[in-house]
């Protein structure tokens, strides 16, 4: 690495960065422990009221930071002077003891050791790639061929692997263009609820995001970057609709059907099928009588259209995160804003939501040895698990009704006294704002001035329910008629029926819509028995919803596939088919974690769940948890076919 710039810009950009992970950086170029010593520890991290970002500063007296920054200009500038190395990565028990110190937490070596592999101090890749690689290199995968549906972050990140190993892969996308949910959703302030530094590739960090939590344009422009930095552009047919997946049983290999750009039908044979679809890309066009006899403009928040809404009567169906966050801007711009809820969701207060990176930060992420790494960690350490005990039910907790257990009920408090502080004069709407299931039941939304945006005297909240929609408006069950000239439906997606449209057939000719019902269900959230080497990213039961980044999810998921074709991908006809009873065994434990969690509790009614009321979308894991699931593949959970077939 070389570091830039002169003394002056490595101490204004020292102004800027973390203390706690500056002394990381200390310890780790200078290889001394004294950096890590009772005289530097920090104070726990703490979350200041109404504020996303926990004050994490370490709370170090003025003076005392003043003289780390001056000893990290003097080291690090040596460093850029080239009169002292940048000393050693850490291993495993020096890196845990850092983060112990760092967060004055009790880190657990587990959690550590996932650290070290979502910062890179250590390349999980080893754990396949050799394998993969030199099957390309003797020749044996010469034959293998794999098929992605989907060029997302799922399918993107799959890319880049097979790219890395050397395996022959085709992309095929029904969008012009790649970045799946950040291509198709263009709502105004469309954004993610996650810092930017955790939500992103763990191998393709962007020390360039220019706000915590980036917006739409900005996450597309990441994703559009990654399909030509991973050299993968090549490998993606856009335009391309898949149709069909069959099984064939006389070569285990799949034939995907599928439509190009000019609507032909297609074929490709592949050895193994990726299906990298997404939960979430199907708008849900809800079943209200009258809806097609609207003649104004109406359109999903996903298949946003640039229209002048000024002066216009505007009516937004749902009350869901898409609608949390189009609503500020759309309402600021329309006549009057009338907003149809059916059930209130819980929003988290988020002071510092627009807040932008700042600009020593990122030349910190992006000059200073280590510093990114460690930045990574913390964040990950701070917006992922840390909800995590606060959603699971305590079955000695007196009001299950409507909280899970005491920082639960709590966290209910909090924001039951946000809504009526963000709803000023309008306080009769408070009723209708607060939730009655358990905080966290679902998503929790980040808060990007809903409630004052309720409150403002030309938007109207609707809670009496939708009887049915006229050409000119909504009819309410209170027999009210709501003219309206633009209908906007932020009503969320046909997300249970997992990989549909798409028709999959596997051994036997089994059909997959037949075989989940609406009951989707996979091991470790990705292979299903009887459909050998066929692998779901964001699959079922792999959905989070206490926080984190599903980017990260689907990481898991992919480190988990590519030991799955170290073993297929030898050019033998092989497949890997799970066992029914190691399926079901799997997910016995996920129907049994999900009824005890916030969002399986009985008054919830969300996408997560079927008909019985099944969490079908939801991981019941910790993201910590989820990571040691998928970290290692046993291959006695697998029948293998094919030449050498154990079954
Ligand atoms: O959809 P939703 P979304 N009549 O399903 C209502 C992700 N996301 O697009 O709650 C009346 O959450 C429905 O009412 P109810 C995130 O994972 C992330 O907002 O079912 N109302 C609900 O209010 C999220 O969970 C980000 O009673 C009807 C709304 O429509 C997921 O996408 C941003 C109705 C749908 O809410 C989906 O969010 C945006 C009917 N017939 C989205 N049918 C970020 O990262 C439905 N509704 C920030």
């Amino acid at each position: 690495m070389v570091i830039p710039g002169d003394d002056a810009t490595l101490k204004q950009a020292l102004e800027d960065v973390n203390t706690p992970n500056l002394l990381l950086v200390l310890a780790t170029i200078t290889g001394d422990d004294h950096w890590l010593s009772e005289e530097y520890a920090p104070a726990p991290i703490e979350a200041p009221e109404g504020s996303l970002f926990p004050d994490d500063s370490g709370g170090y007296p003025d003076e005392q930071r003043a003289r780390i920054r001056d000893a990290a200009a003097l080291i690090i500038g040596e460093v850029r002077d080239g009169k002292r190395s940048t000393g050693n990565k850490p291993d495993l028990a020096r890196f845990h003891r850092m983060l112990r110190f760092s967060t004055a937490e009790d880190i657990e070596l587990e959690t550590a050791e996932m650290l070290m592999e979502e910062t890179r101090f250590k390349d999980r890749d080893t754990q396949w790639l050799p394998e993969l690689q030199s099957a390309v290199r003797d020749g044996s995968a010469a034959d293998c061929h794999i098929v992605i549906v989907g060029a997302g972050m799922s399918g993107l990140g799959t890319a880049a692997k097979l790219k890395q190993a050397g395996i022959s892969f085709t992309i095929l996308e029904k969008n012009d263009a790649v970045g799946g949910t950040w291509y198709e959703n263009r709502y105004p302030d469309c954004g993610v609820d996650t810092p930017n530094h955790f939500y992103s590739y763990s191998f393709h960090r962007n020390p360039a995001w220019s706000g915590y939590f980036s917006k739409r344009d900005e996450l597309y422009a990441y994703f559009e970057q990654c399909a030509d930095e991973f050299g993968v552009r090549d490998h993606i047919q856009l335009n391309c609709n898949v149709t069909e997946m069959r099984f064939d049983e006389s070569d285990m290999s799949w034939q995907v059907f599928f439509k190009d750009g000019s609507g032909n039908p297609r074929t490709l044979r592949a050895n193994a099928v990726v299906s990298a679809v997404g939960q979430l890309n199907r708008p849900a066009v809800p079943d209200i009588p009258g809806l097609e006899t609207f003649q104004g403009r109406m359109w999903h928040s996903a298949r946003w259209q640039n229209e002048d809404l000024s002066g216009k009567r505007v009516g937004v169906i749902g009350t869901g995160c898409s609608c949390v966050q189009l609503l500020p801007k759309t309402a600021a711009e329309a006549g009057h804003t009338f907003v149809f809820q059916r059930t209130p969701h819980w929003v988290a207060p988020a002071r510092d939501y627009y807040k932008p990176v700042e600009s020593g930060l990122i030349w910190a992420l992006k000059h200073i040895p280590y510093y990114a790494e460690f930045h990574r960690a913390r964040m990950i350490l701070v917006f992922g698990d840390r909800s995590w005990p606060a959603v699971v039910t305590d079955p000695d907790w007196q009001d299950q009704s409507v909280s899970v257990n005491e920082a639960n009920h709590a966290m209910r408090e909090v924001l039951t006294e946000f809504i009526k502080e963000g709803l000023g004069s309008k306080q009769s709407y408070v009723p209708h704002c607060v939730p009655n299931f358990p905080v966290w039941g679902k998503r929790l939304i980040v808060d990007n001035g809903w409630y004052e945006t309720l409150a403002r005297d030309d938007v109207s909240l609707i809670s009496d329910g939708i009887d049915h929609i006229t050409e000119t408006g909504i009819v309410t069950k209170d027999g009210q008629h709501h003219a309206l000239d633009i209908l906007i439906l932020a009503t969320g997606f046909q997300s249970n029926q997992l990989l549909s449209p798409m028709s999959v057939k596997g051994l036997g000719g089994q059909d997959l819509a037949a075989f989940w019902g609406d009951a989707a269900n996979a091991f470790k959230g990705t292979t299903v028995p009887g459909f050998p080497n066929l692998y779901c990213l964001y699959g079922p039961n792999t959905n989070i919803v206490h926080g984190g980044s599903i980017i990260y999810q689907i990481e898991c998921q992919i480190h988990y596939v590519m030991q799955c074709l170290t073993v297929i991908a030898g050019g033998s006809k092989r497949a890997l088919d799970v066992r029914t009873e190691v399926n079901e065994a799997y997910n016995d434990e996920v129907q049994a974690l999900s009824a005890k969690l916030a969002w399986g509790h009985p008054s919830v009614e969300s996408w997560y769940k079927n008909q019985a009321g099944q969490v079908v979308n939801n991981s019941p894991f910790s993201l910590q948890k989820f990571w040691a699931v998928t970290h290692d593949l046993d291959l006695s959970d697998y029948r293998l076919l094919g030449p050498g077939a154990n079954d």
